[in-house]
């Protein structure tokens, strides 16, 4: 009869051996939410005040479904961590769940017009003023104008060092690219 004690080293030498033999290969389990815990952001640096053109154009294009969201933050990065702080974000363009929407995070105004779900691009043109404030905007996409007219001033600064995507609940989220666009502004893809 073997003494409890060496029964027990058998079984703890002979036990990994096991488990590493009849481990199942790895399975892929759905999540109940295929958005769950997705989020990616880039920060891309660049200098508003750099150009005299009064125009500026974004780009935007996702994916876009009733329940992800897409943000293009501008702003200051007043503390140089390389990152908007929520205090330094000024203003915000994007897709959020079923909705183009644009936010003067100084005043507080927003617009927003739904949209279907589909692949889709924002065409963002902004019009500046003299001294480089946002005097009106003209954005589309391909079901016609999102927005149109007279726009916050805030909705552009030449005092600007930042933009931060930042993508939520897109299905392959670590896709951001953004690309500056000739003339003046940039084009951000997700796929
Ligand atoms: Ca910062």
């Amino acid at each position: 009869m073997i003494p409890k004690l060496n029964l027990l080293l058998i079984a703890t030498m002979i036990l990994p051996v096991v488990l590493a033999q009849t481990n199942p290969p790895p399975v892929d389990v759905p999540n109940l939410s295929p958005y769950a815990d997705t989020e990616a952001t880039t920060n891309v640096v660049f200098s508003a005040g750099d150009t005299d053109d009064r125009l500026f154009r974004l780009s935007l294009e996702l994916n876009a479904t009733a329940d992800n969201n897409v943000s293009v933050v501008f702003g200051t990065d007043a503390n140089a961590n390389g990152v908007l702080d929520r205090e330094e974000a000024d203003a915000v363009v994007g897709w959020d769940s079923g909705s183009w929407f644009y936010q003067d995070r100084v005043t507080g105004a927003e617009a927003h017009t739904a949209r279907a779900d589909g692949r889709r691009r924002l065409n963002w043109e902004l019009t500046l003023n003299p001294h480089k404030a946002a005097k009106s905007v003209r954005a589309a996409d391909a079901d016609g104008v999102v927005f149109t007219g007279a726009i916050p001033a805030a909705m552009f600064s030449p005092d600007w060092n930042l933009m931060q995507v930042t993508a939520r609940g897109v299905a392959e989220p670590s896709g951001i690219i953004v690309n500056q666009v000739l003339g003046w502004g940039f084009n951000v893809i997700l796929r």
